[in-house]
């Protein structure tokens, strides 16, 4: 056995060479493992091996470049170097894959003449999702096997395809039961039956009749998701370098557009983005060995907007679920909507029928809190009322088992007052879902003054394990999220007396990337969320509104008229002479608000308030705010977010 550099290790197995790559956690392409590359190659080709296999130890084949590299100097050697020695390799070169072969580990499999892998590995090019494309080769190399239409989904989507897909579309050989013993065996079957040294860039069969409308109707069906960003765009330009240019000529192109990205902005905060998200779950003070609770079945208590939504979440990932709700008329209309949505998702071939019913048959549903009595973790979902979710955590804390997590999915309460409502303050947390709650990705753990550690932990892991990501953050009016979101409304609200409109604002919002603004959101959402027609007082635009019965999109008026069918926005001047009106009454002057100043005043504002959610130790870190913006509010995450 020769140590080739301190992360790559050469052995023969008989007649087979073995080059084993150990470099964790995710063995990436850090230049040891480059140069280990380049020099096991070299040995084995002069040894007396009749064919080498390239595998790796741990968890997973090469998970890409090292990304913590990118923001030093290139250091030799390059990957390029590995790839050529293995590729033009006199001897039959095969990786054996297990884990995530993604993006530069994808990259270096496809330069090996064949590949094996193990049935639950899979297989993609992310780069799109770090703002850049893959570097080396892949753009030029994966169209080859795939073909081009294959290859537009996946990187310009970066989510991995498994073994069986792979096998199916030709990026595999074979799926092995046992990796090395598989992948050696190919290799002995590779010299006794004399099979060629395949070379992908050799290939023309699966790009020679690609048709140019593929690109552009390609292009017009990612267009709203992938809206200002500029990795898919060109991922697709590499992808038609590989269909009409030479290959080397398709490299060249490759590197022009990955150096264009990788000296952008987009990229930096991408990768920047990338680490947030991890390290949103490092939790300091919190030991590393602290006990989680297990939840073997979840309560939820409401199913209006969001109760069935969070209930969603549960079900997906197994868990059993006892869904609560005051009377059986409004625990139909909430198990509808589960249903609803389950059905539409199985109408897209998302999931299959049987998955429906399996996932209902997972929810037990009653009008009698008791039924929480064999639930170790009841998220509560009712009213935004403080005295009523009091109430609600009095019974709870009588009715519910020791020991058992009481969590509340208030917008902005304050969770120490609610847990001063139980007996068990160390079991009471916030978990603050977004809406829709079976879609959007953000959850903000809210820590009470007394909320203990294993909890806190328990939390942030069973957040993951619903794919959440979870944020850990501390009690006070709106969270981080909320509270940053509260600053932009008080100035959106403002530029609309001073003669700015509500279109004019929305715009502003959309067009720097978010989904879209304050007052197409507040329609959305419904004008008339916490608002009581009793104490109403015409003392804000909200409350006008929702006295002159618009309740936003859900009755079809609110700051616009919304199409009955499409649910399309239409501005309303009824609504811009009500504004008008109502700063006259104010007496407040009317002005050209330039789109410059809207987007300055929507966005300092929240990040003032950010930087005062750190200085308060709200938010442990000013990323964990953005990963709160990116997947809370659909912040665009090509600029970062708004510390960053
Ligand atoms: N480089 C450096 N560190 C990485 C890494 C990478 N590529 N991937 C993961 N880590 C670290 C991560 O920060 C964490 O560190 C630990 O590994 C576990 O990761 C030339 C230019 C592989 C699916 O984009 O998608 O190749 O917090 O918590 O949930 O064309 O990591 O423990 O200190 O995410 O099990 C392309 C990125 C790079 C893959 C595993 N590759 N990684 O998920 O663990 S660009 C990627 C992932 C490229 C080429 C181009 C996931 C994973 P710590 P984790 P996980
Ligand atoms: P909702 O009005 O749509 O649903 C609340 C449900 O609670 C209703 O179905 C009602 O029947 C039920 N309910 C009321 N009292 C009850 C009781 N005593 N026992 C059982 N059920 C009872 O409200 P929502 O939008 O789902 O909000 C619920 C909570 O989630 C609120 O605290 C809200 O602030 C928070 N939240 C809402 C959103 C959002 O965008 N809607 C986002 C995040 C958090």
């Amino acid at each position: 056995m020769a140590q080739l550099t301190e992360s790559v290790r050469l052995e023969q197995k008989g007649d087979i060479a073995v080059i084993t790559i150990s470099n964790p956690p995710v063995n990436a392409l850090s230049y040891h493992v480059r140069q280990g590359l380049i020099d096991g190659i070299k040995e084995a080709e002069t040894s007396s091996a009749t064919a080498i296999v390239l595998i790796c130890d741990g968890r997973t084949f090469i998970a890409g470049a090292d990304i913590t590299e990118f923001s030093q100097a290139p250091k030799p050697p390059s990957l390029q170097a590995g790839q050529d020695a293995m590729e033009n390799c006199s001897k039959p070169v095969i990786a054996a894959i297990h884990g995530t072969a993604l993006g530069g580990g994808l990259e270096v499999a496809l330069c090996a003449h064949y590949r094996v892998a193990l049935e639950t590995a899979q297989f993609g090019l992310p780069e799109v999702k770090l703002g850049l494309l893959p570097g080396a080769g892949g753009t030029q190399r994966l169209p080859r096997v795939t073909g081009p239409a294959k290859a537009l989904e996946m990187m310009t989507s970066g989510e991995p395809i498994s073994a069986s897909e792979a096998l199916e579309c030709g990026l595999i050989d074979e799926i092995v039961d046992d990796l090395e013993i598989g992948a050696i065996a190919f290799a002995e079957r590779a010299v006794s039956d004399s099979l060629p040294l395949l070379r992908i860039r050799d290939r023309s069969d699966k790009i020679s009749d690609a048709e140019v409308s593929l690109f552009d109707n390609f292009r017009k069906s990612i267009a709203k998701k992938t809206r200002g960003f500029l990795a898919p765009e060109y991922n697709i330009r590499c992808i038609e370098a590989a269909v009409n240019l030479p290959f080397e000529a398709g490299l060249t192109r490759e590197q022009e557009l990955f150096s264009d990205l990788m000296r952008g902005l987009q990229s930096t905060a991408q990768q920047y983005y990338f680490f947030a998200e991890r390290a949103a779950l490092k939790i300091p003070g919190l030991p590393k060995d602290t006990s989680l609770i297990d939840i073997q079945r979840c309560g939820i208590l409401g199913a209006g907007t969001m109760g069935g939504g969070i209930a969603m979440n549960f079900v997906n990932i197994g868990i059993p679920v006892t869904l609560v709700e005051r009377d059986q008329e409004s625990l139909n209309r909430g198990l509808a909507v589960v249903r609803a949505n389950y059905e539409r998702t199985a109408a897209r071939g998302g999931i299959t029928s049987e998955d429906v019913e399996n996932r209902m048959a997972l929810i037990s549903s009653s009008t009698d809190k008791n039924s929480f009595a064999d639930c170790d973790l009841i998220i509560e979902a009712v009213f935004e009322n403080m005295d009523l979710k009091k109430e609600i955590f009095r019974e709870l804390d009588a009715i519910c088992h020791p020991g058992a997590i009481l969590a509340s999915n208030t917008s902005a309460l304050d969770i120490n007052e609610i847990a001063s409502a139980t007996n068990r303050p160390e079991s009471v947390v916030g978990m603050h879902f977004f809406s829709p709650a079976n879609v959007m990705k953000m959850l903000e753990v809210v820590r009470g003054d007394a909320t203990s550690d294993s909890v806190i932990a328990t939390a942030m892991s069973i957040g993951k394990r619903i794919k959440k990501t979870p944020v850990l953050c501390g009690v006070c009016h709106g969270f981080i999220g909320n509270r940053m979101l509260f600053m932009r409304g008080i100035e959106a609200e403002k530029m609309l007396l001073e003669g700015a409109t509500p279109a004019q604002i929305d715009q502003v919002l959309f067009d720097f990337g978010f989904p879209m603004g304050p007052f197409a959101m507040m329609d959305l959402a419904g004008l008339d969320i916490g608002w009581q027609e009793s104490t109403s007082s015409s003392s804000t635009i909200r409350e006008i509104l929702c006295e002159t019965g618009r309740r936003g999109q859900k009755n079809g008026l609110g700051f616009y008229t919304y199409d009955s069918t499409t649910r399309a926005p239409t501005p309303d001047q009824d609504v811009v002479a009500l504004i008008r009106e109502f700063a006259e009454s104010k007496h407040i002057p009317q002005r050209e608000i330039t789109n410059q100043e809207i987007l300055e005043r929507c966005l300092y504002p929240m990040v003032n308030e950010g930087a005062k959610i750190l200085e308060e130790e709200i938010a442990i870190r000013g990323s964990d705010v953005d990963v709160v913006w990116i997947n809370g509010y659909g912040w665009p995450m090509y600029t970062g977010g708004p510390m960053f």
